[in-house]
């Protein structure tokens, strides 16, 4: 793979040994919710306490996990390799921790919020910023309500024209753990292949897109993923 443009998109499943939910596995994030409850404006807009103590709780939870062996492996690979682009679609920063650098969260990340009024972002992460009671902005002269600076269902997802250009011009497209339900990330592999690109796989199960991919690799992304990273470093 060496001297090859890689791009490599993850979703939930990389996160998931390290205890973070995935959405849609039984035991899922969507389980005791119905994803137009949580995850729309329109959901912010009819019951902010609902949707600010669901992210609230996802944002609690990244100071007690750490990145697994995938995450690191993905940081290995792109400190060995020229032109490498990492896009994901979680919204933990695991990746960062991992190693990682110059990631990609085109549905946005639990670390930041987004003030209602500006738009602008800020890092908020003490513990007083992670209580049920709203966040307020440092940027207004009257502080404003502060939202998860998340791309929910029916938000435009960030950076497209960049993930894009890297996709349309990448030799090799691997995806790791994501079930191919939400687009446009999930069409990404058929842009990658019309392309010209090889593309893999790295998931526990078939995904709706599985028929998409040249390369299937079925297993736990902690368990399969450092060994693939290996061997695609040696070939
Ligand atoms: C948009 C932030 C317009 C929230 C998320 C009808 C048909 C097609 C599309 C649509 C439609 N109706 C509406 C749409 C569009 C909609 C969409 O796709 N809906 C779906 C539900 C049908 N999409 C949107 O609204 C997007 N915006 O379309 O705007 C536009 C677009 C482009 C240009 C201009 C305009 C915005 C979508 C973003 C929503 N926000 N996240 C939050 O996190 O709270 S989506 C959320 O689910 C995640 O971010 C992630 O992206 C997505 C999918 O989840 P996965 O990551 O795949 O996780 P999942 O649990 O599903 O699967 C985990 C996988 O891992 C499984 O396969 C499992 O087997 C595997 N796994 C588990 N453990 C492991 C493992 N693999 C390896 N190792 C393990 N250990």
């Amino acid at each position: 793979m060496r001297g090859t443009k890689i791009v490599v998109l993850t979703g939930a499943g990389i996160s998931a040994e390290s205890g973070v939910k995935t959405f849609r596995d039984n035991d899922g994030l969507w389980e005791n919710h119905r994803i137009e409850d949580v995850a729309t404006p329109e959901a912010w807009q009819a019951d902010p306490q609902l949707v600010w103590k669901f992210y609230q709780a996802r944002r609690r939870q990244m100071n007690e996990v750490e990145p697994n062996p995938a995450h690191e492996a993905l940081a290995k690979l792109e400190s060995e390799l020229n032109e490498f682009t990492l896009v994901t679609q979680n919204v933990d920063d695991l990746h960062e921790r991992g190693g990682s650098s110059n990631v990609i969260h085109m549905h946005g990340r639990l670390q930041t919020l987004r003030c209602e009024t500006s738009g602008q972002i800020e890092h908020r992460m003490d513990d007083s910023d992670l209580k049920d009671e709203y966040a307020f902005c440092n940027c207004c002269a009257e502080p404003s309500r502060m939202r998860p600076d998340i791309v929910w269902f029916g938000e435009i997802p960030m950076q497209m024209e960049e993930i894009y250009a890297a996709v349309e011009s990448s030799d090799v497209f691997i995806v790791v753990g994501s079930s191919g339900h939400v687009y446009p990330a999930a069409g990404m592999v058929h842009v990658a292949k019309s392309s010209g690109a090889h593309t893999i796989l790295v998931n526990y199960e078939m995904p709706l897109n599985g028929l998409d991919f040249d390369e299937v690799h079925l297993g736990k992304a902690g368990e399969i993923l450092p060994d693939l990273v290996e061997s695609w470093l040696t070939e």
